[in-house]
């Protein structure tokens, strides 16, 4: 196994209540009455992608909406204001990586893994999210960084997932995933990479068919460590 590629939300850290809170913030911020409670936030997960969950959103549970002209910048500009939200969410240090991710990522990579994320989420969030977590070189643990809108189709499409491997220049069977989400999951296996997920309260009820295995978290990292293979 020459690499680990990590999804970011809810596998890195548990930030989807962050992202949560940051949408209906925008929300506010622009006069819309919108709020994603728990519950709803639950249902729109299904789509991954702040700007594609907000056009879902609207599509799928709003009622008489009248859409802006610009509707693609409308949308645009309020996952932008959404962003500087969360980042400063980020940077104020609210949320911490998950138990067992920053020995994993240190101890990985001391032992000359390869590292990279495949993530859905914005750039500018995994750099806050990181830069907190890691430090201000945060960027040197990892060789690829994939994520935000460089891929025409997001999780669950593999796009993500074979930029990634492009990048890293290496094959599905050289790697093995770590994701939290159904959706992740089918992304990372239609790469053809062996999949490890980890849950948290959005995703625990959700299908993992085809997962290396289940865990609830990474605090017993030498578990990890041993049904992985993985060593370090
Ligand atoms: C999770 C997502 C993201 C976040 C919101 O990404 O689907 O869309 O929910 O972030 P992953 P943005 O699990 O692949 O890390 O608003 O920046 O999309
Ligand atoms: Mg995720």
């Amino acid at each position: 196994m020459k690499a680990i590629i990590f999804d970011v939300d809810g596998t890195l850290a548990d930030t989807e209540d962050g992202h949560r809170k940051s949408f209906n913030k925008a929300f506010a911020e622009i006069g819309l009455d919108w709020n994603w409670d728990v519950a709803m936030y639950d249902k729109l997960l299904k789509v991954t992608g702040g700007k594609e969950r907000i056009k879902y959103f609207v599509s799928d549970f709003l009622q008489g909406f009248n859409k802006p002209d610009n509707y693609d910048d409308f949308v645009k500009n309020l996952h932008a204001i959404k962003t500087v939200h969360y980042t400063t969410m980020l940077r104020e240090g609210n949320i911490p990586l998950r138990p067992g991710i920053k020995q994993l990522i240190t101890e990985a990579y001391a032992a000359g893994i390869t590292l990279a994320i495949a993530t859905t989420t914005t750039p500018q969030n995994v750099s806050a999210l990181l830069e907190v977590a890691l430090g201000a070189d945060w960027e040197h643990y990892f060789s690829a960084n994939g994520c935000g809108d460089i891929i025409p189709h997001k999780k669950p499409a593999p796009d993500i997932y074979f930029w990634v491997m492009d990048k890293l220049g290496v094959k599905a069977e050289d790697c093995i995933a770590l994701e939290d989400s159904e959706n992740g999951l089918k992304s990372s296996l239609a790469a053809g990479i062996k999949t490890y997920v980890t849950i948290n309260h959005y995703t625990r009820n959700q299908t993992f068919t085809g997962a290396a295995a289940v865990f609830d978290d990474l605090s017993d990292l030498q578990n990890f460590y041993k049904v992985s293979g993985i060593k370090v």
